[in-house]
């Protein structure tokens, strides 16, 4: 995309969010839904297509032009991206990075089109933090295999059409080299959802159990047309992804410090507005200097994964960054507000809920710290 049609594309988002989201968020956590007419105006946009690449009908946006659009658009409730979340990114991501030609023409345009919805099946109840002890199995049974399993909060599972799912296929093989890719069509037989979970925030982002019981799925539909290589896929996908989150956390900085300063400007005490008082300024500084380091640090990792480098640890480091600096932000921000921000009705108390999952989904704090480790010593001992 060029630099002035990008600019055109950044504003319009920007306008929806301000004349159409922000309004709608009220009712979108009361009615623990985004409506339809919503989901169907963000197609229209072509947001479900941001990450697929042109030639498959998509913007082909870059990482870096994924994260500016995805920042704009989160500073709307961050419920709002997750309709189109795990369509351009977790859902889709496995079948253009490692997806054989055939895959990528079958789905990557429905998905740039938004005419299909997907979601990522990755955890499971026993396995979390630990992805590559997962247990869903996979038996082969001629051209076909037969999965059995079950996937835990998955994230658009009720909206999806189709399913990225992860799961052994070589039982004597423990770990990570036993596992598979699948791209699994949600109307299968033997696929059933559980109820929605009731979640401490982002109301309006759905998440339920996918059961699966003796689901026969085409040997063809492994993700890349090669069994044994899904969880190096998964965690491909997850390097990418951690850097969307990113995005996504400095959607909502950008939002918090926006209302805070905002509220801190009016609002009087002791015959002054409070944010003439320097214990309120400091706590505005801490909150710009936490969102430009996030700022900082996601333009350059982005910049890099744009350029084809190895960023792993980069993601890692980015992704913990930005989400424990979006939960200092929203702490902050209710701290400002004093005894509004913790009414509902001021809407931080909202945003302080809905950014606590940043710091746990697509892979926690303390996983991204063991993975920052990691790379560090395998670095130095190379
Ligand atoms: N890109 C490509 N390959 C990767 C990779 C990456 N980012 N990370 C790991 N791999 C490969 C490794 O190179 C290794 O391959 P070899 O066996 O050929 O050497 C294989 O995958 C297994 O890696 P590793 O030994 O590091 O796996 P572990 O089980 O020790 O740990 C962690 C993997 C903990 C990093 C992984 O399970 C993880 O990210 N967990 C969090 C999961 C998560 O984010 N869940 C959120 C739910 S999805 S919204």
């Amino acid at each position: 995309m060029d630099a002035e049609t990008f600019g055109l594309f950044r504003s319009t988002i920007r306008r929806f969010v301000d004349e159409r989201l922000i309004p709608a968020e009220d009712a979108v956590e009361e009615a623990d839904a985004v409506p339809d007419a919503i989901v169907n105006e963000m197609r229209e946009m072509g947001l479900f297509g941001i990450s697929v690449p042109e030639e498959y009908g998509g913007l082909g946006c870059t990482m870096s032009e994924e994260a500016a659009l995805i920042r704009e658009l989160t500073r709307a409730s961050v419920v709002f991206r997750s309709v189109i979340g795990t369509t351009l990114g977790i859902g889709s991501q496995g079948i253009v990075i490692d997806g054989t030609e055939a895959q990528k023409r079958e789905w990557l345009p429905k998905f740039a089109s938004g005419a299909a919805i997907a979601s990522f099946c990755l955890t499971e109840p026993e396995a979390g933090s630990d992805a590559a002890s997962l247990r869903t199995a996979a038996v082969r049974d001629g051209d076909t295999y037969r999965i059995t399993g079950t996937k835990r909060f998955i994230t658009n599972a009720t909206r999806a059409n189709v399913f990225t799912l992860m799961a052994r296929t070589e039982p004597d093989v423990k770990g990570a080299g036993g596992i598979s890719a699948f791209i699994l069509p949600a109307d299968t037989p033997g696929i059933t959802l559980g109820k929605p979970d009731k979640k401490m925030g982002q109301k309006g982002s759905v998440t339920t159990d996918v059961i699966l019981d003796d689901v026969v799925v085409p040997a063809a539909n492994i993700i890349g047309d090669v069994p044994g290589r899904g969880f190096k896929t998964a965690m491909k996908v997850l390097d990418r992804g951690r850097i969307h989150i990113a995005a996504v956390a400095l959607g909502m900085c950008d939002r918090l410090i926006e209302m805070s300063l905002a509220y801190a400007m009016e609002r009087k005490q002791f015959g002054d507005r409070i944010a003439n008082f320097q214990l309120v300024q400091a706590m505005l500084a801490d909150m710009k200097v936490d969102m430009l380091t996030t700022e900082a640090l996601l333009q350059s990792v982005a910049a890099k994964f744009d350029a084809g480098e190895a960023v792993s640890l980069e993601c890692s480091a980015l992704k913990l960054h930005a989400s424990e600096a979006v939960g200092r932000i929203a702490d902050r921000a209710v701290q400002i507000y004093g005894g509004a921000g913790y009414m509902a009705e001021y809407k931080v108390e909202r945003f302080y809920r809905d950014v606590r999952l940043l710091r746990i989904y697509e892979g926690t704090t303390q996983i991204q710290l063991t993975i920052i480790a990691k790379q560090m010593i395998r670095q130095a001992g190379a």
